[in-house]
């Protein structure tokens, strides 16, 4: 869905104080020495990913709640990014999950693509389902199975994934392998590691050499005693076995309660091996809620690490962010552009902070100062800069307001029906 140029125009012009709201912002921030123009600019790279599995009413394990108007095809997928893009321009990239959305069409697909402003970001494969047609089951693992002819099938799918990619232009692989075991005894795991490792080694093989690789980890689930790559540590490990163009992906909600992830962001990107992040929050487990609801002190840590870890560690390649999440109750639309929001509230605090004076108070060891320096950046309410951004390049200052207001849902489900299921979680 489009929504007209001027309709937006027009919904701006009744945000009646948020000009006030930008300007007594912007001031307080250039007495400060931050360059607000400048800091604007820089915010239009910060282009994050949506998954194509992420536009629909997901589900849990009990069941699942209907949402009218999800998407039924890729296209109508595409839409959704496109108008999220739109309103909040934040969202230009798509990540796309097969077998859930095969590209049958690629030309088609990449004209729709254009049509919304959007770039593909990375392919996603699938071994953790047993698909319909599929010859053998991935019941008892797919890269990591003791059965050479399972490992195959699931390697020769991740190389149908990149080629699927290369078609359409993205330039990197994702995988995240649920391979693991459920009761002790039940797997061999160094065994189990060292077949997942020559498993990823073909399919590197496979990719174009402009290409990246990305290895997710997970403590647990669906498998609940092990998993094949549970941390940080072992996706490091099998990147560096790998190649040079492997790297470690973190989503944040695959650690255990209180894991202390900014820290493991801050190490992957001294050794240049940070790929990329799949952004959602969490209070338990793998919740995938809303990015920044439960944490956004972690969130905005993360952040810092990654404004200070790039400024001192040029070896690590430019990071590929994606929001990762699932909608059981929300509108995936509306709870996509919070985590937008919350993102980039979070990059512009950790931009706010001055790394040459922390440095100096590190060095020092002064400790309070530190945490002043911290707290003075995040308690900073920025959203009015986001706002301004948004305004500048064509988007909405409120644009949660907006897709409330102009009852977008009712006219998706107008258009889709109530009867829809997006594939996906
Ligand atoms: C997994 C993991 C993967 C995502 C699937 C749908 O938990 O986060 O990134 O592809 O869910
Ligand atoms: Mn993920
Ligand atoms: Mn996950």
């Amino acid at each position: 869905m489009k929504i007209e140029q001027n309709k937006i125009q027009d919904y701006n012009q009744k945000q009646e104080d948020h000009q006030a709201d930008f300007q007594f912002l912007a001031e307080r921030l250039n007495r400060r020495g931050v360059d607000v123009e400048n800091l604007l600019e820089d915010f239009k790279a910060l282009q994050i990913a949506i998954p194509s599995w992420a536009l629909g009413s997901g589900g849990t394990r009990f069941g699942r709640f209907a949402l009218g108007g999800q998407p039924g095809t890729l296209e109508e997928k595409m839409s959704d990014i496109g108008l999220i893009h739109q309103l909040t321009r934040m969202a230009g990239r798509i990540s796309l999950h097969i077998p859930w959305d095969i590209p049958e069409d690629v030309p088609h697909i990449q004209a729709v693509a254009g049509e919304y402003g959007l770039e593909f970001d990375a392919m996603n494969s699938n071994t953790f389902q047993d698909q319909k047609d599929q010859k053998l089951s991935y019941r008892f693992g797919s890269l990591s199975h003791t059965d050479a002819a399972v490992r195959q099938q699931a390697i020769d799918h991740n190389k149908q994934v990149i080629d699927y990619g290369e078609a359409l232009g993205s330039k990197s692989l994702t995988i995240w392998l649920a391979d693991g075991s459920s009761h002790p005894g039940q797997s061999n795991m160094h065994k189990a590691l060292r077949r997942t490792g020559d498993s990823i080694a073909e399919i590197y093989a496979h990719m174009p050499e402009d290409w990246s690789l990305f290895i997710e980890y997970k403590p647990f689930e669906p498998y609940f005693y092990s998993t094949v790559i549970p941390d940080w540590g072992t996706s490091y490990l099998l990147a560096t076995e790998t190649g040079e163009r492997a790297y470690t992906l973190v989503d944040l909600g695959h650690h255990l309660p209180g894991t202390n992830i900014e820290q493991i962001v801050g190490v992957l990107i001294s050794r240049g091996k940070l790929g990329g992040f799949h952004f959602n929050d969490s209070k338990y487990a793998d919740d995938d809620i809303t990015t920044g609801s439960i944490q956004p002190y972690q969130l905005f840590l993360i952040f810092m690490e990654i404004v200070q870890g790039l400024r001192e560690n040029d070896q690590n390649p430019s990071i590929a962010y994606m929001i990762d999440a699932s909608h059981n109750i929300k509108d995936p639309l509306l709870d996509l552009m919070e985590s937008l929001d919350a993102l980039g509230q979070a990059y512009i605090k950790a931009k706010l902070v001055d790394y040459d004076v922390l440095a100096e108070a590190q060095e020092d060891n002064d400790v309070t100062l530190s945490s002043m320096i911290l707290q003075d950046a995040f308690q900073t309410d920025v959203r009015p800069l986001i706002r301004e951004f948004r305004l500048r390049n064509g988007g909405l200052i409120d644009p949660l307001g907006f897709y409330r207001r102009e009852g977008i849902r009712e006219e998706l489900i107008k258009i889709r029906g109530s009867e829809t299921v997006a594939t996906g979680l």
